[in-house]
């Protein structure tokens, strides 16, 4: 669950206008809750998760040979869960294997099984 986060949560948050002024320090997991929550219905469906997970996909690949080197991922390729997503053991992730990867994450975090992630539910997730 972690990589799926991490991957999550890229290098640069800005959020900018969409939080509240007032509240200071936002954790990081409230952060990607609601850049991930696009419409904005305070749940995170598999579409959400996935688009953003695509995205950063497509911005981590930066020989855009549509697999993810270790280099292109830094620190998250030192992890085991790099090679436990590498389910063809080629040394790459395709954007197969980060979607496998997404998914299953999605179905553990998922506790009541309604198919879409509270921010309890994600929180709950993170903290693992
Ligand atoms: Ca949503
Ligand atoms: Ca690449
Ligand atoms: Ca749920």
């Amino acid at each position: 669950m972690r990589n799926l986060l991490v991957l999550l949560v890229t290098a640069t948050v800005s959020l900018g206008l969409m939080l509240e002024p007032s509240r200071a320090e936002l954790s990081d997991v409230e952060i990607l809750f609601v850049r991930a929550d696009e419409n904005g219905d305070l749940y995170l469906s598999q579409t959400e998760v996935l688009k953003i997970a695509i995205i950063h996909f497509s911005l981590s690949d930066s020989n855009q040979d549509d697999k993810l080197q270790e280099q292109e991922i830094g620190e998250l390729a030192s992890s085991k869960e790099f090679t436990d997503n590498d389910s063809d053991g080629d040394g790459t992730l395709s954007l197969k294997e980060v979607i496998d990867e997404k998914l299953n994450d999605f179905q553990q975090a998922d506790q009541n099984k309604d198919g879409r992630l509270s921010l309890d539910e994600v929180r709950r997730a993170y903290s693992e």
